[in-house]
C-alpha cells in the first residue's frame, strides 16, 4: 500500500500533558475513564472526508494549495478515487479515532449520468467496506452530497422541477443503503441549498411541504430496509442560500412537529453553524436535548470576526467545556459523536498539517471533557440550579404546573401574598466555577 503520510508515525501515541512531542496528544487517552466511561467512547471521534480528502485547499479567490495528489489525477478518476480511499485509511489508522464520515460524492467520482455515478459510487463503497474491515475504523455517518452539482442551484427536495426532488430522492436511496451496509449508526441530511435567496421567485410553503414530503420518504425507506441509525437534520441559518429552511434546532424542532416526524428525526448541532444563527453552541445542545431531538456533533469552531463557516478546528477548551458540560448533562452523546467538520487554513499544505489539526481538536475536546466531568461531580452548578428553582418544589408551584390554578385565583394569591424577594442568579461565581475546572482538569 502506498505511503502517504511518511513523516507521521504508525500511530500517534499519547504521552501525557507534558510532552512536548507534536505528534502526540496530551490529553486524549482513549482507556482512561472518565465519568464511568472510557474516554474513547465519550468523545466517539469521527474525520470527515470532504474536508480533509476531497478539498484541495481552494477558496473563491483561489485556486488549491494543498497537497493532494489523487485529485490531480484526472485521466482516471476511479483510480484517484482509490487513491484517495488509501491515503484515508491510513491516516484514521495513524491517528486511531474510531469513526469516519462521507459523502457520496466524495468517496466516489459524478458520471456522465446517475447510472454511472451510482456505478462509481457502488465500487468505492466495497472499496470503503475492505479498508473498514482492515482497520477497524467505523461509519459515524453518511450523506448525499445534493448540493455540489449545478442540477441543485435550486435546492434538491425544495426544487421548483420535480424531476430534482426524485434525483435527490434517487441519491438518498443509494447513500442510505450504503450507510446501512457499512454499519453506519447515523445517517445525515444537512439541508445543503434547501432554502432560497429571493420570495419574488420562491412558493416557501410549497418547499417546506416538500421538504416534509422528501423527509417521510427517508423514513420509510430506513424501516423498509431495518437501518437501525438515526436520521439527523444538520440545521444552519445561511449560507449557500441566504435562508436555510433549517434555520437552528428550534426551527427543526417546529418543522419535526408540524411534518409529524418527531421520533424518527434528531439534529446533527455543528458548532459553527450555532454561532452563524446568533446562538451559543452549548444553547444548541440544551434546546436538542430538551425537545427530546439531540443527535450528534460537528466539532468545529468560528471566526469571532468573520461571519460565514470557517470550519476552523476546535482550539478553545474555555469555549468547549459548557457545551461538553451539557452534553454530560444531557446524557451523553449517545449514539452520535464528534464529528471534525473542520478544514485546515489554505497555507497549511503540508502533509502532516492534517494530524497537528485533528491532534488539536481531540485534545481540545478532550479535555474539555475532564473540566466538564468535573463540574458534573463537583456539585455546585447543581446546587446552585436546584436551589433557583426550589420555589416549584412548594405547593403552589406544583398547583399552577398541574392545572390547578387559573389566571383569577393566582391573582387572588398575590393580593394576599408578600411581595416576592428577588435572589442573586450568581452568574460570575459560577463562571469561576467553570474556570477553576478548566485549570484544575487533568
Ligand atoms: C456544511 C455542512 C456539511 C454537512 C454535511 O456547512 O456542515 O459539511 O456537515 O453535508
Ligand atoms: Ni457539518
Ligand atoms: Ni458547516
Amino acid at each position: 500500500m502506498t505511503e502517504f503520510f511518511t513523516t507521521v508515525p504508525d500511530r500517534i501515541p499519547y504521552e501525557g500533558p507534558d510532552s512536548d512531542n507534536p505528534l502526540a496528544f496530551r490529553w486524549y487517552d482513549a482507556d482512561r475513564v472518565v465519568a464511568g466511561r472510557r474516554m474513547e467512547d465519550h468523545l466517539r471521534f469521527a474525520v470527515c472526508y470532504w474536508h480533509s480528502f476531497a478539498s484541495d485547499g481552494a477558496d473563491i479567490f483561489g485556486e488549491g494549495t494543498w497537497d493532494r495528489p489523487w485529485l490531480d489525477d484526472a485521466s482516471d478518476p476511479l483510480g484517484a478515487a482509490r487513491h484517495k480511499m488509501a491515503a484515508a485509511f491510513e491516516f484514521f489508522e495513524k491517528l486511531g479515532q474510531p469513526y469516519w464520515c462521507f459523502h457520496d460524492r466524495d468517496i466516489a467520482p459524478e458520471g456522465a449520468d446517475f447510472a454511472e455515478s451510482d456505478a462509481n459510487f457502488a465500487v468505492m463503497v466495497d472499496e470503503a467496506a475492505a479498508h473498514m474491515e482492515r482497520t477497524g475504523t467505523r461509519l459515524l455517518w453518511g450523506t448525499a452530497n445534493l448540493f455540489s452539482n449545478r442540477r441543485f442551484q435550486a435546492g434538491a427536495a425544495t426544487n421548483p422541477d420535480p424531476e430534482l426532488f426524485a434525483y435527490a430522492a434517487a441519491q438518498v436511496c443509494q447513500c442510505l443503503d450504503a450507510t446501512h451496509r457499512l454499519g453506519g449508526e447515523n445517517y445525515v441530511l444537512w439541508g445543503g441549498r434547501e432554502g432560497y435567496e429571493t420570495l419574488l421567485n420562491t412558493d416557501l410553503a410549497r418547499e417546506l411541504d416538500q421538504l416534509g414530503r422528501f423527509f417521510h420518504l427517508v423514513v420509510e425507506h430506513k424501516h423498509a430496509i431495518g437501518f437501525e441509525g438515526k436520521l439527523l437534520i444538520e440545521p444552519k441559518p445561511f449560507e449557500p442560500t441566504k435562508h436555510q429552511y433549517d434555520f437552528d434546532v428550534a426551527a427543526v424542532h417546529a418543522f419535526l412537529q408540524k411534518y409529524d416526524l418527531m421520533g424518527e428525526v434528531h439534529v446533527n448541532i455543528e458548532v459553527n453553524h450555532a454561532t452563524l444563527g446568533g446562538h451559543d453552541f452549548a444553547h444548541e445542545i440544551a434546546a436538542a436535548f430538551a425537545a427530546g431531538i439531540f443527535g450528534s456533533i460537528d466539532a468545529n469552531a468560528g471566526d469571532d470576526r468573520l461571519g460565514w463557516d470557517v470550519d476552523r478546528f476546535p482550539v478553545s477548551v474555555e469555549q468547549m467545556t459548557p457545551a461538553m458540560f451539557e452534553i454530560l448533562r444531557g446524557g451523553g452523546l449517545g449514539s452520535g459523536g464528534l464529528n471534525f467538520d473542520a478544514k485546515l487554513r489554505r497555507q497549511s499544505i503540508a502533509r502532516d498539517d492534517l494530524f497537528h489539526a485533528h491532534i488539536g481538536g481531540m485534545d481540545t475536546m478532550a479535555r474539555a471533557l475532564l473540566a466538564a466531568a468535573m463540574l458534573l461531580d463537583d456539585g455546585g452548578l447543581k446546587g446552585a440550579r436546584t436551589e433557583r428553582y426550589r420555589g416549584w418544589e412548594g405547593d403552589l408551584g406544583r398547583r399552577i404546573m398541574a392545572g390547578d390554578e387559573s389566571l383569577e385565583s393566582l391573582r387572588d394569591h398575590t393580593l394576599e401574598a408578600a411581595e416576592p424577594q428577588p435572589l442573586s442568579g450568581r452568574q460570575e461565581q459560577l463562571e469561576n466555577l467553570v474556570a477553576r475546572a478548566v485549570e484544575r482538569a487533568r
